[in-house]
């Protein structure tokens, strides 16, 4: 039988609070991409583990991803929205597939370089294998559609030869995913360094609008974006890096075009056009952060749909699971 929709795939780290670069590229997208599959959104808090957690404040931040995800207009009625960490078929399958990956492969990762890089006195072997239990999260739930930013592509890429390479030696396991790559929101910069992106981790406050940022200081931080030294609203991101990022967050948040937007500011300074930047960014940002302080204090509501959701990714990842271990031989009684 030909399933419906086809099946979606994708999660965030619950680390740090999300930036307004997250919810643009990733959550604001997944919304709509609800609408047309089926689609399971995880929490990773495994994956987080790579790098040391302080246990309480981890708790809070893995909860408060959840809210956000529900905040920014996840259903978690018709959304599979659950913890990685809950459902142990990840970490079984994620076994199972490190034995079917080479070494080769993994020393490629340009993250696994970046991060040893980063953090040179916890180069573990979790941070190593990280790409390997990314494939068992999405090859669990057989998924066709995985929605990543560039930094991810690599993973997917893995994720695939892995699948490819399994199926081949055991007859069609795994449904091999594509990437799926939004069309707006793609990168969003720092706001004080325009040539990087806008990253929870930034040591600089000012470059990431996050989440749950009041809105004077929302408005705040876009009077102090970086432009240049011309006056001119024009996208060109070679040489007007830090007004065409505005432009890009303008037009991803009301859904306007870049021309469109060009035209309005046309003989307006920086200082207007940010202001606006700053108002829209601030609206869509409030009724989101309202929902989450209103899912914050519903303790229960939260924990039965974690519960609920949590349930049903087990039964879907464990159906697959279940073929794995049959396929490589563990032993049934
Ligand atoms: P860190 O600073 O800890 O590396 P991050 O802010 O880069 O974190 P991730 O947890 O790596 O965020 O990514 C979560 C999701 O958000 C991914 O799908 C990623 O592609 C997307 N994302 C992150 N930063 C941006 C950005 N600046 N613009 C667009 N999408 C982004
Ligand atoms: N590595 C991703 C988070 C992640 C993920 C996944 C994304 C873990 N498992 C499976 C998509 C599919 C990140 O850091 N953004």
């Amino acid at each position: 039988m030909e399933k419906e929709k086809k099946i979606l795939y994708s999660g965030m780290q619950a680390t740090n609070t999300l930036t307004l670069g997250n919810y643009l590229g990733a959550l604001k997208n997944w919304v709509h991409l609800s609408e047309e599959y089926d689609c399971y959104y995880g929490v990773m808090d495994l994956h987080s583990l790579t790098v040391r957690q302080d246990p309480a404040a981890f708790r809070k931040n893995a909860k408060s991803l959840y809210a956000l995800y529900v905040a920014a207009g996840l259903s978690p009625e018709e959304n599979i929205l659950y913890f990685q960490s809950h459902v142990s078929a990840h970490a079984e399958l994620a076994w199972i597939l490190n034995c079917f990956t080479y070494m080769g492969e993994l020393n490629r990762m340009t993250q696994f370089k970046d991060k040893a890089a980063k953090h040179t006195d916890n180069v573990n072997a979790g941070l190593y294998t990280y790409p390997v239990l990314m494939a068992a999260d999405i090859l669990l739930y057989q998924a066709d559609l995985v929605p990543v930013g560039a930094d991810q592509k690599q993973h997917l890429e893995i994720c695939r030869d892995i699948a490819a390479r399994f199926n081949g030696i055991y007859g069609d396991v795994f449904t091999i995913p594509e990437p799926y790559i939004a069309k707006t929101g793609a990168k969003i910069q720092s706001l004080s360094d325009p040539e990087k992106k806008m990253s929870k981790s930034d040591e600089n406050p000012n470059g990431a609008v996050l989440l749950l940022d009041d809105r004077d200081t929302v408005l705040r931080k876009f009077k102090r974006a970086v432009t240049d030294s011309e006056s001119e609203v024009r996208f060109d991101p070679e040489t007007k890096p830090g007004v065409s990022n505005l432009i890009n967050i303008y037009s991803c948040v009301t859904g306007r075009s870049k021309e469109d937007i060009e035209k309005e500011f046309e003989g307006k300074g920086y200082g207007d056009f940010k202001a606006a930047v700053g108002e829209v960014v601030a609206d869509e940002l409030a009724p989101l952060q309202k929902r989450y302080n209103e899912l914050m204090t519903e303790k229960t509501y939260l924990e039965e749909r974690i519960r609920e959701n949590d349930q049903k990714a087990s039964y879907a990842a464990n159906k697959t699971l279940r073929k794995v271990r049959k396929k490589v031989g563990l032993t049934e009684v």
